[in-house]
């Protein structure tokens, strides 16, 4: 226990609440509370979070003796911005009291409710299949929707409640990095409405509002080693700071129940008409490479993406993504420079005062690769473009998930499908079944792409590379 003073609030005691937000991470904090904070300065301060927690109550139990003030440590190469941030009043942990969840969403004054659940919150079968309506947190809601436990199942229990109290439905605003996510969320809570209820999904359907946005700032996890960091700067305790880079970037789509939202474009959040060019530069181009970035750097024994990065092949090997297989196959949003932007996010990810494990990145990979890797390969295939990089960057998910390394060490592989990989290694297959198990996962492949006989060959071309001749050959293979 750290003998220095805690971490106290000193919110002003007139600001009163208009968000509730499901997912208090470490990303929420770092970025859409970073946001409200900074507005919270400028305008009457009534667009206080209150935050929810839908698994675990470790969050609210460390942030409640603090007041749920905390501090974001801004991390630059050479330079550390302390900020305390003081927009959380509270934070529910679901699963003790769901009842008082509900009341809070259907509260009159939360006119916005916010998500960072990680895209394995959103119960989804694949993307196209819609929601997994055999997914047990889907099935126990459909059944006690007076104590839900998946996030859809907390709107749509939320949303009846106004409905009945004649009150207006709160806007969804989806913050995951997932295609279209606020028309997918929508798609997800009508199907689940109109299971229970369909005078409820059409009232949500007509009167509801899901706007579409684009979230961006590196968050890692919270370290030991943070916490000390802090204490040396502020000479007190943070139970649970959080750390992130300067960038930040949050591109919302201006449609939102009777227009009623807080004014976020004077504290630099973009309100677009159309986010897609954004949310697919940003998927595609950041999240795209750093998941391969993930797999390679993880196999090739790299720790974090800054030293992934420093190895100058791997390097290589992510502007050759980028410059050959990424950036061709998108289109540019308004005055925005591609490029410019692939090489500010290389700077990003130089940036060493950032310790981004890529094991941390490596989790949730099938709910990760159909946005990130997969659609880009789809258009390339579309448009007879080179896929050898990103097929190596799917060949090293598949043997990072085996559960090895190249040497036979253990990997701790977090993802909802391990029991799948874990299956297809107890197999002991050769390579080629190996990989079509794997292209058979249909939560990770759609039918026509996993048909693909180019895109066979070339997976397997790259995973026998790896497998054989380890992460710096394969690349080779690759830039030749
Ligand atoms: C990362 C993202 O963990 C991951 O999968 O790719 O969290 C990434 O850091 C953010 O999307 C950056 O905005």
């Amino acid at each position: 226990m750290s003998a220095l003073p805690r971490l106290s609030t000193n919110r002003s005691a007139e600001m009163t609440n208009g968000v509730v937000h499901l997912g208090v991470g470490a990303f929420f904090r770092a970025h859409g509370a970073v946001y409200l904070s900074e507005l919270m300065k400028r305008h009457p301060p009534n667009w206080g979070v209150v935050g929810v927690s839908l698994r675990r109550p470790d969050q609210r139990d460390k942030l409640k003796p603090q007041g749920f003030a905390y501090t974001a440590l801004e991390l630059s190469r050479d330079d550390a911005k302390p900020q305390t941030i003081n927009v959380i009043s509270d934070i529910l942990v679901a699963p003790e009291n769901p009842r008082a969840v509900i009341d809070a969403m259907s509260d009159r004054d939360i006119s916005l409710v916010t998500l960072t659940i990680t895209e394995k919150g959103y119960c989804l079968k694949s993307a196209a299949q819609g929601l997994d309506f055999e997914h047990e947190d889907i099935v126990h809601d459909q059944q006690n929707l007076d104590r839900p436990k998946s996030a859809i199942g907390f709107l749509v229990a939320a949303l009846a409640k106004r409905k009945a109290l004649r009150v207006r439905p709160f806007t969804v605003l989806s913050c995951d990095n997932l295609p279209e996510n606020g028309k997918l969320t929508r798609k997800l809570v009508v199907e689940f409405a109109k299971s229970v209820d369909t005078d409820l999904a059409r009232w949500i359907e007509t009167e509801g509002k899901f706007p579409c946005s684009m979230v961006d700032r590196i968050v890692p996890a919270t370290t030991d080693a943070d916490l000390t960091k802090i204490e040396n700067l502020l000479g007190v305790h943070d139970a649970s700071p959080v750390v992130h880079e300067p960038f930040c970037q949050w591109v919302i789509e201006d449609d939102f129940v009777d227009g009623v939202r807080p004014a976020l474009e004077d504290v630099g959040v973009q309100l677009v008409d159309d986010v897609a060019p954004y949310e697919t530069m940003k998927l595609r181009c950041l999240n795209g490479t750093h998941s391969a970035l993930a797999y390679l750097g993880y196999l090739a024994g790299h720790e974090t993406i800054s030293a992934t990065v420093s190895d100058e092949q791997i390097k290589r090997f992510v502007q050759y993504l980028w410059a050959a297989e990424i950036v061709p196959a998108i289109a540019a949003p308004k005055n925005v420079d591609l490029d410019d932007y692939c090489a500010a996010l290389m700077r990003r990810y130089e940036n060493a005062a950032i310790q981004h494990r890529t094991w941390q990145i490596a989790m949730d990979g099938s709910q990760k690769l159909p946005q990130r890797l997969l659609a880009t390969i789809t258009t390339n295939l579309l448009e007879s473009r080179s896929i050898d990089g990103l097929c190596l960057s799917v060949a090293a998910w598949m043997i990072y998930t085996r559960g090895q390394n190249l040497q036979g060490e253990p990997i701790e592989v977090k993802d909802p499908l391990v029991a799948h990989y874990q299956d297809i290694a107890d197999r002991d297959l050769n390579a080629p079944d190996t990989v079509a198990a794997y292209l058979n996962l249909r939560e990770v492949f759609p039918t026509e792409l996993a048909a693909n006989p180019i895109f066979r060959a070339t997976v397997l071309k790259h995973y026998n590379a790896l497998a054989s001749y380890g992460v710096a050959k394969a690349i080779d293979g690759v830039l030749e």
